[in-house]
């Protein structure tokens, strides 16, 4: 055993600083502990936690509901409980209370000054913890090597005709993937409650493994000769996913490594993060639960709208040429607005600023392509969209979404099927809601099942008729 002495100072000082049981298990063993040790020792303090806050607080109101409110999508009702993320309307996204250039610099990256790496994401949504690099790594061995995926659905995929999007096949997929889920046979076999989480984490990591041989496959059938190479056991998550696409310049690797990071949780009541933890509170095991929130991402409203960003910008540069000038490109946002559509890429349900996803993708462009020239029209939009949108007078944000940039960033690398964009989106959002769904499992959250009512029940309630 070392001694104390022949440890490094930094290293001691740090080692002080910690609890004693992580400290000592620092000492006594070589091994950090896995992400699922360290969730054992946190679980049992956090499930006393929320219990002694029920306890003292369980019958306080949080807010509340207008009828204008029921109708209107619930938007700003306070009715649900998401340990991973919270979104600030002016501030964006906090990931277990860090900010996302806060995880740039805090999450263990593959090179110094890198993007972060995902699973280091994974880890911290998970439990609420920056780990090491050490940690991080041995994630990525974990997820490699449950990477594999039956021989059905790799034939499933391949008999998709070319023609079905690729979020239907990622659906599908993942659905047919349940064959595999260790929470429904542990459910029939009648394990009890308490053991939910277990068999939910395994779940959980399983599926985010499996995902980019399941999302490669679909774009080598799609777009390419339908040859998916194998995973390299020795790549972290973002390069084994971008080999697997066959893509090998290491920036795009580090973009793919910033996208799977940043498009992962935007807290509970978005529809894909919503819809994977309703259908999860029936005790749907994992696979069909995040097989519900994938068919939610696959609207233009929602995830679908990186696709119909590009096409939008795609047919801008068609109508007008490739060098729109700014009164081109306003007339074409009138254009849009006036054919009574949405200019997709800009608004949301809770931001009231310019998305911090956006900024973040664009300071990634202006560091790895300043001249390209679909960066080019993205930044001419971004000065004028807010603008017109603000004149129009409908949209209560008027700032573009993470949405509004990851095409463009993805097209510099020659990565143009925008059909696809969603599944990467799809890949990423597993983190967030799995990390969710296991702590739905930990703290034993019921089944969900909010009250409606009828407009005739509404006007009895308020009418008296
Ligand atoms: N262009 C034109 N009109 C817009 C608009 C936009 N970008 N954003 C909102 N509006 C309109 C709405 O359609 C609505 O019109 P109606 O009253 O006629 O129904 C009105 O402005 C008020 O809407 P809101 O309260 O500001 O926005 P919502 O919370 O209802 O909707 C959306 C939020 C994101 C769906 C909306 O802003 C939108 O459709 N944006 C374009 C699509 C898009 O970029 N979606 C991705 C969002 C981020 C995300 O989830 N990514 O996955």
């Amino acid at each position: 055993m070392a001694s104390l002495a022949s440890l490094p100072r930094s290293f001691v000082a740090a080692s002080l600083r910690r609890p004693a049981a992580f400290t000592a298990a620092r000492f006594y063993s070589a091994k950090p502990k896995t992400l699922k040790e360290r969730l054992v020792e946190i679980i049992p303090e956090k499930q006393a936690e929320v219990k002694e806050f029920r306890a003292k607080y369980g019958s306080r109101v949080l807010g509340e509901t207008t009828v204008d409110m029921a109708y209107g999508g619930m938007r700003g009702i306070k009715g649900l409980v998401t340990e991973t993320s919270v979104l600030d309307p002016e501030e964006g996204i906090r990931f277990r209370g860090y900010t996302i250039p806060e995880c740039q610099q805090l999450l263990p990256a593959a090179q110094p000054g890198g993007e972060p790496l995902p699973e280091g994401l994974f880890w911290l949504l998970t439990t609420g913890e920056v780990p090491t690099a050490e940690q991080v790594k041995a994630l990525s061995a974990d997820w490699a090597a449950r990477s594999a995926i039956p021989s059905y659905v790799e034939d499933i995929l391949d008999r998709c005709p070319n023609t079905l999007h690729p979020m239907s096949q990622f659906s599908l997929a993942v659905t047919a993937l349940q064959h595999e889920s260790s929470f429904a046979k542990a459910y029939q076999n009648g394990v009890p409650k308490s053991q939910y989480w277990d068999y939910a984490f395994e779940d959980a990591n399983d599926l985010i493994a499996k995902l980019p041989n399941v999302a490669a496959r679909i774009y080598r059938n799609v777009f390419k000769d339908g040859k998916v190479p194998a995973i390299d056991p020795n790549l972290d998550y973002g390069a084994n996913f971008a080999h697997l696409l066959g893509y090998t310049d290491p920036n795009f690797v580090e973009l793919l490594r910033l996208y799977l990071t940043i498009h992962s949780d935007h807290e509970g009541g978005n529809v894909s993060a919503h819809t994977t933890h309703l259908v999860g509170s029936a005790l749907s095991d994992p696979y069909l639960s995040f097989a519900a929130g994938l068919n939610g991402l696959a609207g233009p409203l929602h995830g679908l709208a990186n696709q119909e960003v590009l096409r939008w910008i795609i047919k801008l540069r068609e109508q007008v040429g490739p060098d729109a000038t700014d009164a081109e490109i306003e007339a074409f946002l009138w254009k849009t607005l006036k054919s009574g559509q949405v200019v997709p890429g800009y608004g949301h349900a809770v931001l009231r600023k310019t998305d911090p996803r956006y900024t973040c993708q664009r300071e990634f462009a202006l560091k790895h392509l300043p001249t390209d020239p679909m960066f080019k029209v993205v930044s001419q939009i971004y000065n004028i969209a807010p603008k017109v949108l603000t004149e129009h007078g409908k949209t209560k944000n008027p700032w573009p979404n993470v949405d509004a940039h990851s095409g463009v960033l993805l097209q510099h690398y020659g990565f143009v099927e925008q059909e696809y964009y969603t599944v990467l989106f799809g890949v990423s959002r597993a983190l967030g809601v799995m990390s969710s769904l296991i702590w739905d499992r930990i703290l034993g959250l019921p089944i969900e099942r909010p009250k409606s009512l009828s407009t005739a029940a509404l006007k009895k309630m308020f009418e008296g008729k």
